[in-house]
């Protein structure tokens, strides 16, 4: 892609709304534009970004035996009617009504939803366990949206429901998605921590928030410094055996969101040097909640006995829009983002440092064009600014692999080849920096 007939519209100066440094950069590097308080629309950037988070969501969901589908965003309030928590819910709801007088609602989340349709179509015991999931946007009337992407009224989130026929079955289901977020998260490049935590208006007797450790999170959180060590399961776990060992490594040493944190057991469970009290950002949760939709609306299966069998459920959901927030806030330095390999909107960015010089500009075309050849995505600067500005823009939009073509370089056969996490930059043979970047690809994106 080059820059030139790209949408980048990136800011020099830090926008004064915004407080966090992930919000600042998203907006200075035209990763989003707000529409309203809390709205944001995906700029060209962002969006490869959002939707490289979508996919390893969908991969790992996949792995781990739950199905993609797609609910609207509109749901009719009698829905929730069902259920009782149409007037529990509140002002967070954004209720609608259409020209029939209809009563609407934009979703904040989909239990009553999902619930009618595995009523409508499961109706034995055969069919089940189900997990169904989907990535869809959600709103919620939120009082005080801050932070930009972190906290917003419209945000996108993979919610995902699981259906079993008793609670043995249910714990199962819950113990899969507790493993698979634990490999979804680390293949974004972030450590997102397991928590005890309370439920909500989800409701349920047994939840846990993932928590990315960060001074700017919402959440204040205590927990076992040793946490921070423990083994990600690996790709070829088997969902179908024992999950228990690995559920235990993570949940026996303490960690808690300040709801149901219990200090006098803190105190008494965590050797003082491994106390560990922070902030972090929630970027998933995920819920038992036994049969509390399935009473309430009637979703039952037949039992090989002829009995009916109220379906146990749980749900499971991840901020895929606040995650871009939660991964920059991890992942940045005084020159702007850092992006993890794995997320990043553009693998390498190759950089024109002479414009207007023939030699650089033919250089260029043509490591962009066998670097496209070999897989990489590329960012092409082949705009007329000075070179200062094309390398300070290449830093702030956070590009892993930067490949500089000079003049001076060029005629000597060279070119410089810059990590951007590191910083380290190496003059190598144009030949050489493609070789260097397809060997490091296959150390550095796990599968
Ligand atoms: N139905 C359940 C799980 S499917 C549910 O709604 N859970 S939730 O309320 O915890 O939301 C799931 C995830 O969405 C949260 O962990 C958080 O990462 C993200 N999220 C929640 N509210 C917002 C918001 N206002 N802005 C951005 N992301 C949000």
């Amino acid at each position: 892609m080059r820059l030139s007939r790209y949408f980048l519209p990136t800011l020099k100066d830090n926008p004064a709304e915004a407080q966090i440094a992930s919000h600042r950069l998203m907006l200075r590097a035209g990763l989003i534009r707000q529409e309203a308080a809390g709205i944001y629309a995906w700029l060209p950037l962002g969006l490869r970004v959002l939707e490289n988070i979508e996919r390893i969501v969908r991969e790992e969901m996949d792995r781990a035996g739950a199905l993609e589908i797609l609910m609207p965003t509109l749901q009719l309030a009698d829905l929730w009617r069902e259920s009782g928590r149409y007037d529990a819910y509140g002002p967070e709801m954004l209720r609608i009504r259409d020209r029939h007088e209809r009563e609407l609602l934009y979703g904040p989340t989909n239990e009553e939803m999902v619930t009618e349709i595995v009523r409508a179509g499961v109706a034995s015991w055969r069919d089940l366990p189900r997990n169904l999931y989907q990535i869809q946007w959600k709103f919620r009337d939120e009082q005080r949206p801050r932070f930009g992407v972190m906290r917003g009224r419209e945000f996108l989130m993979k919610d995902g429901y699981s259906f079993d026929l008793d609670e043995a079955g249910a714990r199962r289901s819950y113990q899969r998605m507790f493993v698979a977020y634990l490999r979804t998260f680390a293949r974004m490049g972030i450590r997102a921590i397991p928590m005890r935590a309370e439920t909500g208006p989800i409701g349920g007797d047994l939840s846990h928030e993932f928590i990315v450790l960060a001074d700017t999170g919402e959440s204040d959180v205590y927990c076992n410094r040793r946490v921070l060590d423990l083994p990600i399961p690996a790709a070829n776990v088997d969902y179908d055996g024992d999950l228990e060992s690995i559920i235990r490594d993570w949940t026996s040493l303490y960690a808690a969101t300040s709801d149901v944190h219990d200090a006098a057991r803190f105190d008494a469970e965590v050797p003082e040097a491994d106390r560990l009290r922070t902030r972090g950002i929630e970027v998933g949760q995920i819920f038992y909640f036994g049969t509390k939709y399935s009473d309430p609306m009637r979703a039952v299966v037949t039992m090989p006995d002829g009995s009916a069998r109220k379906l146990h459920g749980g749900s499971y959901g991840i901020g895929v829009s606040r995650l871009v927030g939660a991964i920059i806030e991890a992942s940045h330095d005084e020159g702007g983002i850092v992006w993890p390999d794995a997320v990043a909107p553009f693998d390498v960015g190759v950089v024109d440092a002479k414009s207007g010089d023939e030699a650089t500009a033919s250089a260029c075309t043509h490591i962009v064009a066998r670097l496209e050849a070999k897989g990489f995505s590329v960012l092409h600067d082949d705009t007329d600014v000075r070179a200062g500005a094309k390398f300070a823009n290449m830093d702030l939009i956070g590009l892993p692999w930067q490949v500089v073509v000079g003049p001076r370089g060029l005629a000597a056969g060279t070119v410089e080849l810059k990590r951007r996490a590191s910083g380290e930059r190496i003059e190598l043979t144009p030949d050489a920096a493609i070789a260097r970047l397809v060997e490091t690809r296959m150390v550095r994106k796990p599968a």
